[in-house]
């Protein structure tokens, strides 16, 4: 229920809309931190380009830790598998205390980056040998904890995962943590949809076909918590996984995943890098969105995303940082365009008509996407949404004489510094002037942690 009474009212020389920039715009803000029509009492002018905030749909916070601890080369040629041998030897150093310091230290920084709200791939569930820890939510609470602290909305998805392969095998000395039956997974979403609120939604999430076997599949979806909310999994980012899934299911991913789920508007197909021709048009029909995370698509090797098609056929999309091997959406949208360019030696390829801008249609696809992903009213300044919103730098000389037609190109393909100065969430501004509110204190805590890891 919606608190209605405006508790203040904002103004922006240009407000960006699913349109386009609206000019002189006003909005009011309601103590429940969602957006109002405006009404006749005077408004605070915060700035002269403010456009929402970007929904990050895909993040592992904890990885953000070891950035740039996966980038010397190994005995054998590197690849994504032996990027996640890394990966597994630094999660098994983390626990509820140091996942909480690390990931409110990312939101920080994904914030100063224009994210208002980020989507939480949770796995990390239990103690490194497996066994619960008491409460056995407790690592699921420490990312709650943390986007409280940062003051950043979340969309927590905690991951079912239960077999180590497509042929069922069990979890790896490694992986075991990660684990849980459908029953234990059913309670732990259970008690943590109790913890829903304006700032934290709960949705689910299946790891990967690899992690989830056909009948668990069936199971989760069938069970009544998995009617409503988001259902997130990761798909066909890796030949080789695509190669065993033909191999052990007699058909590709998403084929497969089309095959046996009823995928529509709720599902976020996070990667869904190798998509034949077929697979790329009904992804796009189903109203599913396709999660993309090019830095760290890049980053593993994993392929390019047929962007091209995908759009001509209508398909939704958003982006996540996943890795966090870089916090930036203005990079995620750059390097999704780039990838293109370069293997298409074309330009302007997310511009699909005469006239549209690169800019303008992946910052407006990836909001639509975002938000559908997160299952939370986001992505549009409009009455009845979060007021979400981020303010850029009218100061930066990047910004100098561009107008309604060149501000958001200029944004996303020109800056290397932020040109993000203020970010609200909710109505309340966690950012002013380039600084997070608590930015100090979190760093503080953040470098103590990460100092004292033990890692292998
Ligand atoms: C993850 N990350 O769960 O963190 C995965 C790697 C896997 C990405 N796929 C592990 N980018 O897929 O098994
Ligand atoms: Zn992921």
């Amino acid at each position: 229920m919606s608190d209605s009474a405006a508790i203040a009212q904002f103004k922006a020389d240009h407000l960006w809309q699913a349109h386009g920039w609206q000019a002189e715009a006003v909005f009011g803000v309601a103590a429940d931190g969602r957006l109002l029509a405006p009404a006749g009492t005077p408004a605070e002018r915060v700035g002269r380009w403010v456009l929402p905030g970007m929904p990050n749909l895909h993040s592992h916070a904890f990885q953000r830790a070891m950035a740039g601890l996966a980038e010397r080369r190994g005995k054998a040629e590197d690849s994504f598998w032996s990027w996640r041998e890394t990966m597994y030897a630094f999660a098994a150093t983390i626990g509820p205390d140091e996942l909480q310091a690390i990931a409110a230290q990312l939101y920080v920084e994904m914030l100063k980056a224009g994210y208002t709200s980020v989507c939480e791939f949770h796995y990390l569930h239990h103690q490194p040998d497996g066994a619960p820890y008491a409460p056995p939510e407790a690592m699921s609470l420490a990312l709650v904890e943390a986007a409280r602290e940062a003051g950043i909305g979340l969309t927590l998805l905690p991951v079912l995962y239960i077999s180590g392969g497509f042929d069922g095998r069990a979890l790896s000395a490694r992986q075991r943590r990660f684990g849980h039956d459908v029953d234990a997974y059913l309670r732990l979403l259970e008690t943590l949809r109790r913890q829903q609120n304006e700032e934290l939604s709960v949705g689910i999430a299946l790891h990967s076909l690899r992690a989830v076997p056909e009948p668990a599949l069936r199971e989760v979806l069938a069970c009544e918590l998995a009617a409503s909310g988001p259902i997130h999994i990761h798909i066909a980012e890796q030949v080789g996984e695509v190669q065993d899934c033909l191999a052990t299911r007699g058909a590709r991913p998403v084929e497969w995943l089309f095959g046996h789920a009823a995928v529509d508007a709720r599902w976020c197909l996070v990667h869904a890098t190798h998509l034949t021709a077929a697979e790329t048009a009904q992804l796009a029909r189903s109203g599913a969105v396709a999660g993309l995370c090019p830095s760290t698509e890049a980053n593993l090797g994993d392929g390019l995303f047929p962007l091209a098609d995908y759009l001509d056929a209508g398909g939704v999309l958003g982006i996540g940082s996943d890795s966090h091997i870089s916090i930036s959406p203005v990079e995620e949208l750059r390097w999704l365009e780039y990838g293109q360019r370069l293997a298409t030696r074309h330009r302007n390829i997310a511009a699909r008509q005469p006239g549209d801008s690169v800019g303008e249609t992946l910052w407006r696809a990836a909001l639509r996407g975002g938000a559908q992903a997160s299952g939370r009213p986001l992505g549009e300044l409009r009455e009845g949404a979060r007021a979400d919103l981020i303010v850029l730098d009218d100061g930066s000389p990047l910004l100098a004489a561009r107008d309604a037609r060149s501000a958001l190109d200029s944004f996303l393909f020109a800056g290397n510094t932020p040109l993000v100065r203020d970010v609200m969430v909710g109505g309340r501004w966690q950012v002013r002037d380039f600084r997070h509110r608590d930015e100090e204190r979190i760093a503080a805590r953040y470098r103590s942690v990460v100092g004292s890891l033990q890692l292998a």
